[in-house]
Order: structure tokens, then sequence, then C-alpha cells
């Protein structure tokens, strides 16, 4: 899921827009930088590496958490992609999604149009009220058969950036809450988009900079062979 212009652990600005957004989800960023059982979680090495054998890369950074939290009868979360949010370009990033709650049918579990990261681009169809918007920009999915991602409390999944995915309303009563955690390749480089990033990192940034600030993005796993 996108972020923009947030401090650290605060909601990232997409609730204030409007009342709309508001009820999409509570939207926390990088819990990872203040709290201490997200850290130790989000900066394990075996996390770090199952993403980079999955990714096919060598070294995984963090790109940044998140708490999504679907109140009760949260408005549903448009399609959309995550990458072409994002400050670095790479085909490969990625998100762990994880269930806090049973995420189903009812509450607003995940939906993504499988293989839709093959033929998508970093062009951004950014994230509005009309479920169909993204098809304006891909009508190759427009006739594709969505996936329904139910899970348990404790689950979770893998998404490419690029793939097309979204989630339900919540139509019931209760909270549905989740964490996502997106990542990048050591080796990514600022495309020039502030995204997350404060005005002060960004005013130091060229394009095609090494995002490679260990209190913003930390390297979790590398396998480079050390001469
Ligand atoms: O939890 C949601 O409603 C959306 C999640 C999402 O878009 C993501 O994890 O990238
Ligand atoms: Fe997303």
């Amino acid at each position: 899921m996108p972020g923009s212009d947030a401090k650290i652990g605060e909601d990232d600005g997409i609730n204030k827009d409007s009342d709309y957004y508001g009820k999409v989800f509570d939207q926390m960023l990088n819990l990872w930088q203040t709290n201490n059982a997200v850290k130790k979680i989000m900066l394990d090495e075996n996390i770090g590496k199952m993403v980079a054998d999955l990714a096919g890369w060598e070294g995984t950074r963090i790109w940044h958490d998140q708490a999504l939290i679907k109140r009760p009868w949260a408005n549903p979360t448009s399609w959309h992609l995550d990458t072409p949010f994002w400050s670095f370009s790479d085909k490969r990033a990625m998100s762990i999604w994880v269930a806090l709650d049973d995420a189903t049918y009812e509450n607003g579990c995940l939906y993504f149009i499988p293989g839709s990261y093959h033929t998508t681009t970093f062009e951004n169809p950014g994230i509005g009220k009309n479920m169909d918007a993204v098809f304006d920009f891909y009508p190759q999915f427009i006739q594709s058969k969505s996936l329904a991602v139910p899970m348990k409390a404790g689950s979770c999944s893998f998404h490419n950036g690029l793939t097309i995915h979204g989630a339900g309303a919540n139509m019931t009563n209760g909270f549905r809450r989740a964490m996502t955690c997106a990542y990048m390749p050591d080796g990514a480089k600022f495309n020039g988009t502030k995204n997350i990033l404060t005005d002060e990192q960004v005013n130091k940034l060229k394009i095609g900079d090494l995002l490679n600030d260990e209190i913003q993005n930390p390297l979790i796993y590398s396998n480079a062979k050390k001469l």
C-alpha cells in the first residue's frame, strides 16, 4: 500500500485527504522505528533471506512497514499497484502482508489479479475511489479473474509491488487489522519520487543516488560475497 509524506510512526496523510479515504483504513507508518517488538521482527535476517530468495536479489532493505486497520464498516481498498508510489523503481520490489485478525470475504481480505506484475509498469494509476480505475491504465486485465485471499490471523501473503491488488470493504462490526511490510533490493536508486521520505532526506538526494541510509532503509540481509 502506498504511503506519503508521513512522520515516523504517524498516520501518513492519505486519511486526511477526505472523509472517504479516512474510512478505507487507519494507516500507521514505520512502526519498526518506534516499537521494539515490531523492530525485532522487521530486522529479522531470516525474513530478509526469504524475501531475497523470492525476489531474486542479493540484499534486502526495508522500504517501510505499515499497520493497515480497517475499522468496522470500512470502505474497500481500490485496485492499485504499490511500486509506482515508491522512491525507487525496481520490478522485483515486494511486500509481505500479515493478517492480525482473520481476514475474511466479509471484513476486507486481499484480492489479486494474478500474474499482472508481468505487464504492469511504473506509470502510476494512483488509488482512487473507483475500483475499476486501474483498468483504464491496464485494459488487458479487464477480463481477468481476480483471486480472493482470505486468511487466518497470523498468516501472510507475499505480493510483487506491480501486482494489481486491493481489498474488500469491511461489511462487519469488527476490526480487520493487518501489517504490510515493503522491501527493496540493496542497490536501489532514488527515482525522484518523495513518497515517505522527508523533505530533508529528499533535499540531500539526486536522482540515481543509492537509497542506503541505514536509519531509513536498513539492510537486513545480504548474500554478497565478502572479499
Ligand atoms: O490491507 C489493505 O487493505 C491493502 C493492503 C495493500 O495494498 C498492501 O499491502 O500493499
Ligand atoms: Fe498495496
